[in-house]
């Protein structure tokens, strides 16, 4: 990760976590978030909890390579193609991260009452210590990290333009959500980019609420 190696890591233990705020300055993330707000197709997607449907509480587009499926709630998900602004913003990505995406789960949170519940990006086809690039834009809405045995907690608020890259050991040993609130909050898309490294057959990210 040498164009990383500047940054700090914010977790004091077990994993690596860099911030790089305003990676995109407002003018170029205001753009981004405009034209993803209105081009990508967000849908609203249902999970299975002991037999229940659920709602999950955002809006989601997948985006990728056609070989970088997804499978949850026993349904294998197709990646919609690459748009240029997505491609674009994984150019730059990759420039930075020194490694290759073929993959972009988009999340919309439409307001403070949307959210991610808690999870770790732990799954087996992202390989043993992936490194995920976390793209803000719209509104600053507080991510979470908790340790799985410290119970130590890091809030981090992504506000518009911002990245977060995490990486190294961090999936096995933290988990994270986007928890919801009461404060009045407009629209936030955030996009993780990340690399798919097995087959279509392999059940691959499982369902976040
Ligand atoms: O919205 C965020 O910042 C978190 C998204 C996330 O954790 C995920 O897509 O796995
Ligand atoms: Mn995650």
């Amino acid at each position: 990760m040498s164009a990383l190696t500047d940054q700090t890591n914010l977790l004091p233990f077990d994993g690596e976590l860099y911030l790089l705020r305003s990676f995109y300055p407002t003018s170029a993330a205001d753009t981004y978030f405009n034209r993803l707000y209105r081009s990508l197709n967000w849908r609203s997607e249902h999970l299975f909890i002991y037999g229940r449907r659920l709602q999950v509480p955002r809006l989601m587009a997948w985006h990728g390579d056609l070989d970088a499926h997804y499978r949850y709630s026993g349904v294998d998900h197709l990646p919609q193609p690459w748009t240029a602004d997505l491609q674009a913003l994984r150019n730059d990505l990759q420039a930075i991260c020194q490694q290759t995406f073929n993959s972009v789960l988009a999340n919309l949170y439409r307001n403070g009452q949307d959210s991610m519940g808690c999870h770790a990006d732990d799954e087996a086809e992202l390989g043993q210590n992936p490194l995920i690039a976390s793209l803000s834009f719209g509104e600053t809405r507080l991510l979470r990290f908790r340790h799985a045995v410290s119970g130590t907690k890091l809030d981090i608020p992504l506000g518009h333009g911002d990245l977060l890259i995490m990486a190294g050991a961090l999936q096995h040993h933290w988990r994270h959500e986007l928890p919801k609130t009461r404060k009045p909050k407009q629209a936030r898309i955030n996009l993780t980019f990340r690399r798919i490294l097995s087959a279509p057959t392999a059940p691959a990210l499982s369902a976040k609420r």
